[in-house]
């Protein structure tokens, strides 16, 4: 087993999956109706963030104040609209290179887990066909605090039984990437090396990218 890296830890949205645009169309609908404008600046920084901190997100923006159920309300009809692109998805929807990836890393005993801020992420896995290739999956259901908390990736490493230093984590997120950071995490942005600038370095994207190109570039 190589030393410096025994885990790996991947986001769910934007990393293995693009679903940030189905999220951008149903808040997009849900701000419409509400009269508050939402554009994809707005979006970029919904990303990672729970689905309660984004509908508050929109609702400050709004300067709009709201009893709770009305917002237990707001956000199932976001998820309903959400759901309805969702269940659409199929394996081809997987971000080119990023299973062979994983499927590389567990060949050669390094852990593989998911650590998602979605509370849709099994069913996203599931249409996707990948539900069986992790060791762990921490999601939104099973956490209470969003990126950039680390809960989400300290309990996957946890569970895995491997500790934060050993453990590298795939985000495309500015939340996510100062969540692993919080949590003692390396980290490899997935996406622009402009927002994501934190990260210990980043990638484009997975085509091509290997365990070995990994462990050249972590430090
Ligand atoms: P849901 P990730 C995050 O997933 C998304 O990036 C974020 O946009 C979304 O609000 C959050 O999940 C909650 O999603 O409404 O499906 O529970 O990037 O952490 O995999
Ligand atoms: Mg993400």
């Amino acid at each position: 087993m190589n030393e410096k890296l025994q885990a790996c830890l991947f986001d769910l949205d934007g990393v293995i999956v693009d679903t940030a645009k189905y999220h951008f169309k149903a808040w997009s609908r849900l701000s419409e109706e509400l009269v508050i404008p939402f554009d994809a600046a707005d979006n970029e920084r919904l990303k990672g963030r729970s689905r309660v901190d984004s509908l508050e997100y929109i609702l400050r923006k709004g300067s709009l104040v709201l009893d709770n159920d009305t917002k237990v309300k707001l956000m199932d009809r976001k998820n309903e609209w959400y759901l309805d692109q969702v269940k659409q998805m199929t394996p081809s929807e997987l971000a080119p290179g990023v299973v062979e990836l994983m499927d590389e890393l567990r060949a050669a005993g390094v852990k593989v887990g998911l650590g998602s801020s979605s509370r849709n992420a099994p069913l996203i896995l599931d249409l996707c066909g990948i539900s069986n290739r992790f060791d762990v999956v921490v999601d939104g259901n099973s956490i209470t605090l969003s990126k950039p908390d680390p809960e989400v990736f300290l309990k996957g490493a946890e569970t895995l039984g491997v500790p934060p230093s050993r453990t590298v984590v795939f985000e495309d997120a500015v939340s996510g990437v100062e969540a692993a950071i919080n949590g003692g995490f390396q980290v490899v942005g997935v996406g622009s090396s402009d927002s994501l600038s934190q990260a210990d370095f980043v990638i484009a994207d997975f085509e091509g990218f290997s365990m070995a190109e990994l462990l050249s570039r972590l430090s």
